[in-house]
């Protein structure tokens, strides 16, 4: 395989571990845990892993272990840092005992299943050391809740003679990891299953998990491609730039970018739907923005759109909801073809949500009601929200001039980053952050825990100081409509309008709507200055520093 020189120069690179996994750990228990909700329901459901406590680890002593073997999987959308997950994994299974395996199901949760599976070796782990992508075994969005899914996953476990299963995973994913190692607890069929906290959409946190990993090198590279626009749109002078950006329906990743690039204008879902915005008052805001500008001759601008903004508009997120239900009909589950999914909607909305869904664009209407993806999630990237909101910005303006409000010009370009950034080769922070929550769940392994998340925390400190351990996943559940039913789930963090990183952001907005404040923050560097190599981001920084 032929490998660029960036490549070769990181895969030296060694990711820094926290000081209580750089030797022999042990692990100490903190009280039992609840959940975050729908305390009653979750016990209940999950009776084997409930209420365990949160574990710390410090430095201990060593033990001897018998050789064993670990099974990972990724699942999901890509996130850079996953190749570290897996080489901190390897490292701290080999640690443990030379002899142990290591064995990656391929394509996702599908692989075990399908008993699709390759043994992970010293030579392919060192290819991939320090780099993007999930290419190693690669990833799927297979969705683990059948119980005959888990009986054929226990199959392959065994005659693999597999202890440990690893899955790196978002919400959805970590969710199923949890009812997975309650099953095989609740049979005693003796496998462990440890979750990772991924997702480029950074609303996999809480009290516990400071951020999912892969949020920091995915908004470093769309800020430096915001940055280069911003340049470009400030030198030509003569284009407002719509950039959605990916996140799904949390605004974390525009709001982050927001922080790092300053644009004129960034919306934030969660505050369209706390201030029960309606379509038509969003394109105001954004009308008004450029026309303000317009009146001090600059007929150019950003705009930054969370890709989920759409379901946040609370009579399409009414919409939304009900769509779900009548998706998940029985009579719903043997439609073939399109049309007739779109008729069949159309015949079972309300008299209200017929009315909205009739007043969007024809595609949009299209997209939120066909198909959604394996967990049920509208698939809002695929809905082309800049192209939308700038032409209904544009056809307000277009009023606007003939009332003589609007003296300006308005051209656009539309940009959506999502893809740019999962698989970019991971920054030093997603590095070392990885390799240690792979490191971290070798050691939960170790400890003979299941239905744990690998946590690392404390990480706006130096590497060393950060703290190593794993919280019950039951603690973050509760229970949320899924496919129309009620379901346990891992509660999704949203932006917070109280929270630090979005206070700062509504405090400086009207300055960077108004004057052009741009701030370039260009591509992410491995190696030089730490104050421009190991920065973590704005939010995160802004979150621990209260
Ligand atoms: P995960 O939640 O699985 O990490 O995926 C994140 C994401 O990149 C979202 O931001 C986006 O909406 C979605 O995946 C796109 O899905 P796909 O990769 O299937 O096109």
């Amino acid at each position: 395989m032929e490998i660029s020189n960036l490549q070769k120069a990181r895969a030296a690179y060694q990711p820094k571990l926290p000081k209580a996994l750089q030797g022999p750990v042990k692990a100490v228990e903190g009280a039992a845990t609840q959940s975050v909700g729908n305390q009653a329901e979750i016990k209940e459901l999950f009776p084997n892993t409930y209420g365990m406590p949160v574990i710390t680890f410090e430095p201990g002593a060593p033990v001897e272990l018998p050789p064993f073997n670990v099974g990972i999987i990724l699942s999901g959308g890509q996130a850079p840092g996953g190749h570290n997950v897996i080489s901190g994994l390897f490292d701290g299974v080999k640690s443990l005992n030379p002899a142990n395996k290591l064995y990656g199901f391929i394509l996702g949760p599908g692989g075990l299943v399908d008993h699709n599976y390759m043994e992970i070796t010293p030579e392919l782990m060192d290819q991939y050391r320090n780099t993007g992508g999930f290419d190693i075994i690669g990833s799927g969005r297979t969705k683990l809740e059948e119980e005959d899914q888990f009986e054929k996953g226990i199959q392959i476990l065994r005659e693999l003679n597999i202890k440990a299963l690893v899955i790196i995973g978002g919400d959805d994913s970590n969710t199923n990891a949890c009812v997975l190692a309650e099953y095989y607890a609740a049979k005693k069929y003796g496998v462990q299953v440890i979750g990772c906290p991924k997702t480029i959409d950074g609303d996999l946190k809480n009290e516990q998990i400071e951020t999912s990993f892969g949020f920091d090198t995915a908004c470093k590279t769309y800020s430096e491609l915001i940055g280069n626009i911003q340049r470009d749109c400030n030198s030509a002078r003569k284009y407002w730039h719509f950039i959605k950006l990916m996140g799904r329906s949390a605004s974390h990743i525009a709001l982050e970018c927001a922080l790092q690039c300053q644009p004129n204008i960034c919306l934030v879902s969660e505050e369209v739907e706390a201030k029960a915005m309606s379509l038509d008052d969003v394109v105001t805001y954004i009308a008004e923005a450029v026309a303000a500008r317009a009146a001090e001759g600059n007929n150019f601008g950003t705009v930054l759109i969370p890709e989920g903004i759409i379901e946040f508009i609370p009579a399409i997120k009414k919409l939304i909801a009900e769509l779900n239900d009548i998706l998940a009909l029985p009579e719903a589950q043997h439609i073939t073809s399109a049309n007739e999914q779109l008729t069949f909607v159309r015949g079972h909305l309300s008299k209200d949500n017929l009315a909205v869904f009739k007043s969007l664009p024809a595609d949009v209407a299209a997209q939120l009601a066909l198909d959604r993806d394996p967990h049920g999630n509208v698939q809002v990237s695929l809905i082309e929200t800049e192209k939308l909101l700038s032409r209904m910005v544009a056809d307000k303006l277009a009023i606007w001039k003939h009332q003589g409000k609007f003296k300006g010009k308005f051209g656009t370009q539309h940009h959506f980053f999502g893809y740019e950034g999962r698989c970019a080769a991971p920054s030093n922070y997603d590095a070392d952050y990885c390799y240690s929550l792979g490191y971290n769940a070798s050691r939960l392994i170790a400890n003979g825990k299941t239905g744990y998340m690998s946590v690392i925390k404390n990480t706006t400190a130096p590497a060393a100081e950060w703290i190593a351990g794993g919280v019950p996943i039951t603690m973050m559940m509760n229970l949320e409509k899924r496919n129309g039913k009620m379901k346990p789930v891992i509660r999704k963090a949203l932006v917070e309008l109280d929270g630090a990183p979005f206070k700062f952001f509504a405090a400086h907005r009207a300055v960077w709507a108004k004057e052009t404040a741009y701030v370039y923050p260009g591509p992410i560097q491995y190696w030089g200055p730490s104050e421009v190599c190991d920065q973590t981001t704005k939010t995160l920084q802004l979150e621990q520093a209260k």
